[in-house]
């Protein structure tokens, strides 16, 4: 049944960065998922879910649990209930970073395909579709230049929340 994930060292896999943004390797994300896919059908559900997170050290109380449901509302893409592959590995990053149970934390870890811990463009209008709020290129545009000051037009988290409260987003 997979790799004895118990003998393996955690911390070797989840690296933190100075500004406290913690990733986990893929090729760990990898072997996470196929351990902790007990039905083989390429598709994690809650439960499963929460025995990986375990593994990872992760205390699972209830506010953990509420983190995970609101987490795998964002992350389930295609809204069939369990996580495919790439939905987990996007779910592992925010679960690490996002404040518990806040929406736009979790929006901007979810988002954060890249896992730069920045917001781009690309990224910032599948949010705001997201939020069902239809925008063009030109006011991306406009909001980027209005609100952020990184030269290469992107959204640290700090400028993400000013923009969602220009935005009216709760
Ligand atoms: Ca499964
Ligand atoms: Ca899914
Ligand atoms: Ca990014």
């Amino acid at each position: 049944m997979g790799t004895d994930l118990s003998k393996t060292n955690n911390s070797k896999y989840i690296t933190t960065d100075p500004s406290g943004i913690s990733r986990c390797s893929d090729e760990f994300a990898r072997k996470l998922f196929d351990n902790y896919d007990l039905d083989r059908n390429q598709s994690i559900d809650a439960e499963e879910l929460v025995k990986a997170l375990t593994q990872l050290g992760q205390n699972m109380d209830d506010a953990a649990i509420e983190k995970l449901t609101s987490i795998i509302a964002v992350v389930d893409e295609n809204e069939n209930q369990v996580l495919e592959f790439d939905e987990f590995r996007n779910f592992l990053y925010t679960f690490l970073n996002a404040k518990t149970d806040d929406i736009k934390s979790i929006l901007f870890f979810s988002y954060d395909w890249d896992q730069s811990a920045t917001i781009d463009q690309n990224e910032l209008y599948l949010i705001l579709k997201r939020l069902g709020c239809t925008v063009d290129k030109e006011q991306i545009n406009l909001l980027t230049k209005q609100v952020s000051d990184n030269v290469d037009n992107t959204f640290s988290y700090h400028e993400f929340l000013k923009l969602m409260e220009k935005l009216g987003v709760k």
